[in-house]
């Protein structure tokens, strides 16, 4: 097996760590940097400026990238002059030497298309499924080119791709000692994560007025329009938002849920949130669409429900108190431990670094 290997972690771009902007990817680099430093890998993170990190850290200046998921498919890549990315990359090429390999968590373009033109291996772990074109073009190129560099979350995010095949899939791993389990939850559903239209959050908001069980809303509040809207479309809802909490805070009030609700209207690449909820007890009702589809035990650990069906979500919150809420725990420490991610990691990293044989740069078509 692999032994002490240096790491240089690349973060997503859109935000700094710790602000909520970079979505389940912050807590997913944060999980792997654990996974990989408890297997006695030396970890190293390049983030952009007012990060905030554990880990030893190196803080990049510059603006921010748009996030992917708010652009068109046919969108331009686009990067600022004064851009974060380009700068952590500058700086990444300019240390390579002193690392084994890098770890990419930036779901943008440039980083796949400098992964040629680097002379230590680059693999990639990709946060979404397939959402422009030119990143679409990009990545497969690097596929191509370097296999077994490139991995995702779940089968159905691999599947949005063209290059689905040449994707290995990960899953994800989580320091579980920090979630408690509740055996005994509050009359209170839960809902967690960015709130923007791709999580589609006035289902969840449209069942708790039908129900009238409360909703409690945690994360980033990403789209305050988007917010209003569903406010509006739903004046009786028992909704509260309830901001946006670290980890230890977010694990104690999601472990008073019943159930958790997932509404996702794209195809979530894995569903960070559900793991959580299930490391607390709290049984997952999901669209079946995307990852959480692969993560819920339909009838055991929660219910998957026809997509964008809000009548499914009603009646699925009226079986929650038919699931075990220490199967849920039991799922969580099965599948998704930080020990399960380290073997996954390693056996990636150990493919990248024996097959780091570039075969010669095609020029781009
Ligand atoms: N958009 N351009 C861009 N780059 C990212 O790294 C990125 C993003 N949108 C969302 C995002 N990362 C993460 O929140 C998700 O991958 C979880």
């Amino acid at each position: 097996m692999l032994s002490g290997l240096n790491l240089l972690l690349l973060s997503t771009s859109v935000g700094p760590l710790g602000s909520g902007l970079g979505g389940g990817v912050e807590l997913t680099l944060h999980n792997i940097a654990k996974a990989l430093t408890q297997r006695g890998h030396r970890i190293t993170i390049v983030a952009p400026a007012t990060s905030v990190s554990l880990f030893p850290l190196i803080e990049i200046p510059g603006d921010w990238q748009t996030t992917a998921q708010s652009e068109g498919r046919s969108a331009p890549i686009v990067m600022s002059k004064n851009s974060v990315l380009a700068g952590m990359w500058e700086h990444a090429h300019n240390v390579q030497e002193s690392y084994d390999l890098l770890l990419n968590f930036a779901y943008d373009w440039l980083p796949f298309y400098l992964t040629p033109f680097f002379r230590r291996p680059i693999a990639h772990l990709v946060s979404m499924g397939s959402l422009t074109d030119a990143m679409d073009r990009i990545i497969a190129r690097v596929a191509e080119q370097f296999p077994h560099t490139i991995a995702v979350h779940s089968r159905a995010q691999a599947a949005t791709f063209p290059f689905a095949d040449r994707c290995r899939v990960l899953g994800n791993g989580f320091n579980l000692s920090l979630y408690q389990f509740n055996p005994q939850p509050q009359r209170q559903l839960g809902w967690v994560g960015r709130i923007a239209p791709e999580k589609g959050l006035e289902d969840a908001v449209a069942a708790a007025q039908q129900t009238g069980i409360p909703l409690r809303v945690w994360g980033v509040l990403q789209d305050e329009a988007y917010w209003q809207q569903v406010r509006q479309a739903y004046l009786n809802a028992p909704v509260t938002y309830e901001g946006f909490l670290p980890t230890g805070e977010l694990q104690q009030a999601l472990g008073m849920c019943q159930g958790l609700v997932m509404t996702p209207r794209w195809v979530e690449a894995f569903g960070n949130v559900a793991i959580e909820a299930l490391a607390c007890g709290v049984p997952v009702i999901a669209y079946r669409r995307g990852g959480p589809a692969e993560i819920v035990r339909d009838g055991e650990t929660g219910w998957l429900v026809e997509p964008d069906s809000v009548e499914g979500l009603v009646a699925a919150i009226a079986r929650l108190d038919e699931l075990d809420r220490r199967a849920c725990r039991q799922q969580a420490e099965q599948d998704y431990s930080l020990e399960a991610m380290s073997d996954r990691l390693e056996q990636w990293f150990t493919d990248c670094l024996t097959l780091h044989q570039p075969i010669k740069t095609q020029p781009i078509k």
